[in-house]
């Protein structure tokens, strides 16, 4: 397929893709594929007050009702998933697997939140005085901002947007100016899912905002919004989070990783190398979850470096359409420019890089790169910063202790896991003194989450939880409620304050 066969498919049309400011290229090969038109940063206002408008009706139709219009949303996408996972790829430049993987995993967190519609409930709670009960209600939070990254540019959207509709709350996307064009193909199929459904929606339930900073800007400074949920880097984190929390508004913040794997002795050391080949090369290492330190035990180490080694050399790197294909390109120049200078500085640390190399031969054009083993000597500042390409730094250890801390010992705290057979370390590594990180894994690698969990991370990571479990809540407000249904007034806590 052409890539305008692609972009026709996704149902984008000339009108769309041409007369704008903000040019989108692919990764695949450099090609431009689109002139975008941009919003102007003078409309967020009215962008945001439809949204309001939009939330004092949605917030009155009954929760099953909202997971009706979710359901139907995953309907769609369900039939949209060979198109818009295509457009993935030729987007973002992920394999065309893991393209067509990140639009299911769009359809199962739908899945997952029309059940949630019928499950949105909260506690009773024993009173201490008499006649009375307590108990706890969630009611909608209102508009939720959902600010999304390049890597993962309509699996995140989902994820909050899912949870949101049905809790209750209008959602504003304003995805990365490097990936707009998944977005616009997926607000075309939500519309077709609102068309659907019914004039239960109100206008303006779900927009989207095409820009830079400034169309992000507005949606941070406004008290309107109360909820911004944010992904990318722990930079932009670092300014979001404080200016949502100084106007009082809820950030939800998914940062940087930093994700390590333990290798102990005892462990099965075949599957080790499958899952450390796919989380730190799998989507070209630009995954927050991607795998970028292995602490392999000293006694193990070498075996594990050169069975990588050997794994790495024959790693198909190029057009990600091809069905042969495992490594993609980076998202642009800068990505590939940024692997090369964090490789040279750590050979300036005493780092030994194998791989690594820009690749040029038999690929379309694009960012393309072989992916790197660096062997380090230490923790140095290096190995402790993210960087969003295929680096996987190698350290040793002699004790679990010292592995744990090597593994703690980073600014972030997403994802992390050991590969271990003894019990004893497995549930070292999970347990209070064990990973501080917000996903913790045994025997398998720190990347690819399913949605039934709560997916986010501490430290610079920012502490958000977005997707499965009870995440929901981060897009409600509890209200706890106090009924006397006695005819006396008692104070709690025994206080008199009789008239
Ligand atoms: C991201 O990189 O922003 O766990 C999200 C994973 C995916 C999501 C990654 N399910 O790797």
């Amino acid at each position: 397929m052409t890539h305008d066969d692609i972009l026709k498919a996704a149902g984008l049309t000339k009108a769309d893709l041409t007369g704008g400011t903000l040019t989108v290229r692919s990764p695949i090969d450099g090609a431009e594929l689109a002139k975008l038109h941009e919003t102007a940063p003078a409309d967020m206002a009215k962008v945001i007050a439809r949204s309001q408008a939009a939330f004092r009706k949605w917030r009155e139709v009954p929760a099953p009702r909202r997971g009706e219009l979710v359901r139907l949303l995953g309907e769609e996408l369900r039939a949209a998933k060979e198109a818009l996972g295509a457009l993935v790829t030729l987007e973002v430049g992920k394999i065309t697997s893991e393209g067509l993987g990140e639009v299911q995993e769009m359809i199962d967190i739908c899945d997952f939140a029309v059940g949630l519609s019928r499950q949105i409930y909260g506690l009773t709670i024993a009173s201490e005085r008499p006649g009375h009960r307590m108990m706890e209600t969630w009611h909608p939070l209102g508009p939720c901002a959902i600010i999304t990254a390049f890597n993962f540019p309509v699996a995140v959207w989902s994820w909050n947007a899912a949870l949101a509709l049905v809790c209750g709350d209008p959602v504003i996307w304003k995805p990365s100016e490097k990936t707009p064009l998944t977005a616009i193909a997926t607000q075309r199929i939500m519309e077709r899912a609102l068309k659907r459904f019914g004039a239960d929606a109100p206008e303006g339930l779900c927009q989207l905002v095409i820009g830079g900073p400034a169309i992000g800007e507005a949606l941070v400074a406004s008290k309107d919004v109360p909820i911004v949920s944010a992904t990318g880097s722990t930079r932009m984190g670092g300014i979001v989070g404080p200016r949502v929390s100084a106007r009082w508004g809820r950030p939800i913040l998914e940062l940087g990783g930093n994700n390590a794997m333990i290798v102990a002795p005892s462990a099965d050391m075949d599957m080790a190398v499958r899952a450390i080949v796919f989380s730190a090369v799998g989507t070209a290492g630009q995954r927050c979850t991607s795998l970028r330190r292995l602490i392999a035990h000293n006694s193990v180490k070498d075996e594990l470096v050169a069975k990588l080694s050997k794994a790495y050399a024959s790693l198909p790197v190029g057009d990600p359409r091809k069905g042969t294909t495992l490594v993609g390109p980076l998202i642009d120049a800068g990505a590939k420019d940024k692997m090369v200078k964090m490789l040279d500085r750590a050979k300036s640390e005493g780092g030994r890089v194998h791989g690594g190399k820009v690749v040029t031969d038999g690929v379309p054009g694009g960012a393309y790169v072989s992916p790197a083993i660096v062997e380090m000597p230490a923790q140095t500042e290096t190995v402790r910063e993210e960087t969003f390409a295929p680096i996987l730094y190698v350290l040793g250890y002699d004790t679990l202790d010292e592995a744990i801390a090597l593994q703690n010992d980073v600014p972030q705290g997403l994802s992390s896991c050991i590969f271990t057979l003894n019990m004893r370390e497995a549930e070292t590594f999970l347990s209070a003194s064990g990973s501080d990180c917000g996903i913790a894994n045994v025997n398998i690698g720190p990347s690819g989450a399913e949605i039934g969990g709560a997916f986010g991370g501490e430290k610079e990571t920012g502490g958000g939880r977005e997707s499965g479990s009870d995440a929901w809540k981060g897009y409600m407000r509890r209200q706890t409620n106090t009924l006397n249904y006695s005819a006396k007034l008692p104070l709690a806590q025994g206080v008199k304050f009789d008239i």
